[in-house]
């Protein structure tokens, strides 16, 4: 497949803005404008390499919360109380209850044009791509994501991790629930509290095990770290586009900066108008502003 196979030649309306334009954006010509410019920089031998950072806006259309904001997570829960390692020794049944719910969420959400947008770039070969992605809800592999050029910054639902110090158990593991006591399908106030032995144990050594996703405080997995910077140091960065993220969590949002120290160009797709400077935003459900960005039709 080659870049420009995903590209349309023509525009039906979009609403985009440049922050170049953004003093005129209500002008539909300068919005048509925005997505031309990004388009002809796309096509360019300028863009050669492309950075995508992702957050929990791509799988809103998916229907899954997002943290931050109206309807997110933090909006009703402290991340204190669920996403810390503290939280969990002090409250496993309550932080396990939490990861139930989101897998049994996330089985049942299906990839949104979005993802699948982001998949079929990643099968063009005439650009390097990388994707970051700080989702732990398998979408985007479910979208057929080339998987080497797709890096968990915060780990996955799916994995499974013994707590025992010397035990180095570690399994994907999809089923649902994973224990009958993690039957959860509403997470609300009035969560039963749930002693260790309901939960999750290991095979191995029958410690406790724990969700795979990384926690604040908690140092990201190495690799997909190590990928990134591998990826930036051999290609540079000409576009780095930002996706449904609130660039609110170190190191995942350092690498916007990173990119713009390389020269390369910001492309913000968010729901929000972004006050930094960018070079385009694409303001509205990425699941929709994407794939008119990076394809012809939305699947
Ligand atoms: C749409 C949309 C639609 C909606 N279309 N858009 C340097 C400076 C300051 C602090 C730190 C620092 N280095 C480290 C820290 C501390 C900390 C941190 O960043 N804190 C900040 C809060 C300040 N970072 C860490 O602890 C990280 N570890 C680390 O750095 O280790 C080294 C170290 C250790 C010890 C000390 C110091 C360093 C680990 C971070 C782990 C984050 N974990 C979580 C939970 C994961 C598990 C789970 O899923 O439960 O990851 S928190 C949560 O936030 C989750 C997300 O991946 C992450 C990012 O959120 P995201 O995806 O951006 O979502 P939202 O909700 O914030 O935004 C959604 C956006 O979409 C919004 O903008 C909407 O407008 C938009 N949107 N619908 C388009 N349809
Ligand atoms: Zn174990």
């Amino acid at each position: 497949m080659d870049l420009d196979d995903l590209i349309p030649d023509s525009e039906d309306e979009t609403k985009t803005v440049a922050d170049k334009d953004r003093n005129s954006a209500c002008d539909s010509k300068s919005l048509e404008h925005s997505m031309e410019t990004f388009h002809s920089f796309l096509r360019s031998d300028k863009c050669r390499s492309i950075l995508a950072l992702v957050g929990a806006g791509l799988s809103a259309s998916s229907n899954l919360p997002t943290f931050r904001g109206a309807g997110g997570y933090w909006r009703n829960y402290s991340p204190i109380d669920l996403a810390t390692p503290d939280a969990f020794y002090s409250d496993p049944g309550l932080v396990w209850q939490f990861y139930a719910y989101r897998r049994h969420m996330a089985l049942q959400a299906e990839p949104n044009s979005g993802h699948r947008a982001l998949a079929r770039l990643s099968q063009v070969h005439t650009v390097d791509f990388m994707t970051i992605t700080q989702n732990v809800d398998d979408l985007s592999q479910k979208a057929g994501h080339d998987l080497q050029k797709l890096l968990e910054f915060h780990g996955s639902l799916f994995e499974l991790r013994c707590t025992e110090f010397s035990c180095s158990y570690k399994s994907r593991n999809f089923d649902d629930p994973l224990t009958s006591a993690l039957d959860v399908t509403k997470f609300d106030r009035d969560l039963p509290h749930l002693d260790p032995s309901q939960l999750p144990r290991c095979p191995q050594c029958g410690g406790l095990l724990r969700p795979g996703v990384v926690w604040f405080g908690e140092s990201l997995p190495l690799q997909p770290v190590d990928r990134a910077d591998e990826f930036i140091v051999r290609n540079g960065v000409d576009l780095i586009l930002v996706i449904g993220t609130s660039c609110s969590v170190w190191p995942a949002a350092s690498y916007v900066d990173i990119a713009k120290n390389q020269g390369g160009k910001v492309a913000i797709f968010n729901t929000e108008v972004d006050s930094e400077l960018n070079d385009w935003q694409f303001i509205g459900d990425c699941a929709k502003t994407l794939p008119e960005a990076l394809e012809m039709e939305p699947i």
